[in-house]
C-alpha cells in the first residue's frame, strides 16, 4: 500500500506545528537521518505541508518546526491544486549543474528578511520519498533553489550565514527583530575565493 500524502493547498487558521525563529538553537543541530519510513514520518510530512500553506511558503525543513530529522517538502506550485507537492527524505545533492545565480531569498524562521544568495542554477538530488521509495530527481531554477535552501536547514545552515555586507544584513534583521548574533557567516561554497593581498 502506497499512502498518499495529500493535503489540501489551503490557509489554516491554527496550523498543526509552530515555525521557529532565528535564535532557537533547533535551527542550529545538524538533523538525523531517518532509517524507517513509517506512518509517524508521513503524519510530520502531512504536517509540514499544512504548516508551509498555512504560512505561505514554498518549502520547510522539519527542523523549523523543531524536529531534528532529515525530512524536507518543497511546493512551488501552492496555487496549483493539481500539483503534487514533494516529500524529500534523507536528500542528497549529487551534483551541482549550470551558473551560479544570485537572487533574493527569504526564509520562514527569519520572517520579513530578504537577501541575494548565490545557488548552482539545476542539482541532482536523491532522496525517499514518502513511501519510502528511492528518487533522483533533477531540480532547475526556482525548485532547485528551494531545495539548496531546505537541505542547508538539516545542517543548521540558515540564508543569512551566507551574506557577505554585515552593515547591511545588521540593520535588515534589526527591522525585523533578529539579531546578527544569530548569524553564523560563513562563506557560501559556490562564491568565487576573495583574492589573497600579497
Ligand atoms: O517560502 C520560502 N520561499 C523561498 C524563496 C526563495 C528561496 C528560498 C525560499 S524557502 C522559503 C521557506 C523556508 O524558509 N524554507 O526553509
Ligand atoms: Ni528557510
Amino acid at each position: 500500500m502506497v499512502a498518499t500524502l495529500s493535503v489540501p493547498k489551503v490557509k489554516l487558521k491554527n496550523p498543526p506545528l509552530r515555525i521557529h525563529r532565528m535564535g532557537d538553537k533547533v535551527l542550529r543541530q545538524p538533523a538525523k537521518r531517518i532509517s524507517q519510513v513509517n506512518d509517524e514520518i508521513r503524519q510530520l510530512a502531512r504536517d509540514m505541508l499544512q504548516t508551509m500553506y498555512s504560512a505561505d511558503g514554498i518549502g520547510l525543513a522539519a527542523p523549523q518546526v523543531g524536529v531534528p530529522k532529515r525530512l524536507i517538502v518543497v511546493d512551488i506550485y501552492p496555487d496549483k491544486p493539481e500539483v503534487p507537492p514533494l516529500v524529500l527524505i534523507n536528500p542528497e545533492i549529487r551534483e551541482y549543474l549550470g551558473e551560479t545565480v544570485a537572487a533574493q531569498e527569504g526564509c520562514l524562521s527569519i520572517p520579513g528578511v530578504f537577501c541575494e544568495v548565490l545557488r548552482a542554477q539545476g542539482v541532482v538530488v536523491s532522496f525517499k520519498d514518502e513511501s519510502g521509495r528511492p528518487r533522483t530527481i533533477q531540480a532547475d531554477d526556482l525548485l532547485a533553489r528551494v531545495i539548496q535552501h531546505e537541505i542547508d536547514h538539516l545542517n543548521g545552515v540558515l540564508f543569512v550565514d551566507y551574506v557577505e555586507n554585515e552593515l547591511l544584513l545588521d540593520q535588515e534583521l534589526r527591522k525585523h527583530g533578529f539579531q546578527m548574533q544569530d548569524v553564523q557567516r560563513r562563506a557560501n561554497p559556490l562564491a568565487a575565493p576573495a583574492l589573497e593581498p600579497r
